[in-house]
């Protein structure tokens, strides 16, 4: 049998050390913003509903208002329209909230090029040198980008011509979804697919693939640079929205020191 205990006093030790994953979410957490012509999501927002006042003399509580997809948050199968018949957040089977991280590091090339698209020969290339990517393990997607978590404009890059974030290609979504049997994909941006990527062939081909695989997404994630390449665990909590898309989550990670 599975020993708990052995892990509980590792984490009391500190032998096994807890990584929060999760951006802090208030009302300046950078959200997605599709072009004019689509709906667009919410920004998180506290209502203040008492606060040791008259309004309730002994408790603070708020109200909150929020889009699924805002800040870190779980993209579930039905999010997509390829996945529509596939698990909403609610329905995710909770085995599958937590899995093996396998970190692949692209920081050097999306500070060189902020369209960087994860290709299969870097997936090939990590799987060579780590071994195949582990089934019912989340692939981590490295770029560096939460260090401008703090600063919309930073964060989302946009110009003229949209936003510039990193993603990945057509072909590296396909494999993903079609070669693989991991849980997921967990990025740093704001979305699983580039910024530029409705101008792909598929337009997002992460969403349209790995969700239609019926894999999921993890987006916003921070503290990823205090990964290993490989062995933490990744937990994922997403809440129940009965018939959501996804929802805010938290994520941590548990390492080995
Ligand atoms: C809707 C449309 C396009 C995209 C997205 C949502 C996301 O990135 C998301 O949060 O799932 S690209
Ligand atoms: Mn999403």
């Amino acid at each position: 049998m599975a020993d708990l205990n052995a892990l509980a006093a590792d984490l009391a030790s500190g032998a096994v050390e807890v990584i929060d994953l999760t951006s802090p979410l208030e009302s300046s957490t950078p959200i997605l913003e599709l072009p004019p012509e689509f709906g667009q999501t919410w920004h998180f927002e506290l209502e203040e509903i008492s606060k040791y006042d008259d309004r309730g003399p002994a408790w603070y509580w708020n109200n909150i208002r929020t889009g699924e997809h805002t800040g870190t948050h779980f993209d579930a199968p039905v999010h997509w329209i390829t996945g529509r018949d596939l698990d909403d957040v609610s329905r995710v089977p909770v085995r599958n909230l937590i899995g093996p991280a396998m970190v692949i590091d692209k920081t050097a090339e999306a500070d060189k090029n902020p369209d960087y698209l994860l290709d299969v020969e870097d997936i090939l290339q990590w799987e060579r040198e780590n071994g195949a990517l582990q089934d019912g393990g989340w692939l981590v997607y490295r770029t560096g980008w939460s260090s401008r978590g703090d600063d919309p404009v930073a964060f989302a890059n946009a110009d003229e011509s949209g936003p510039h974030t990193p993603g990945l290609t057509p072909a590296a979504a396909r494999y993903l979804a079609e070669s693989t049997n991991i849980l997921g994909l967990g990025v740093e941006t704001v979305g699983t697919d580039a910024g530029a990527a409705f101008g792909l062939e598929p337009p997002f081909p992460c969403h349209t693939m790995v969700l239609g695989a019926n894999k999921y997404g993890l987006t916003q994630l921070r503290n990823v640079d205090r990964l290993p390449r490989t062995g933490a665990l990744l937990i994922a909590a997403p809440l129940p929205i009965v018939n959501g898309s996804g929802s805010p989550c938290r994520v941590l990670a548990l390492v080995a020191r």
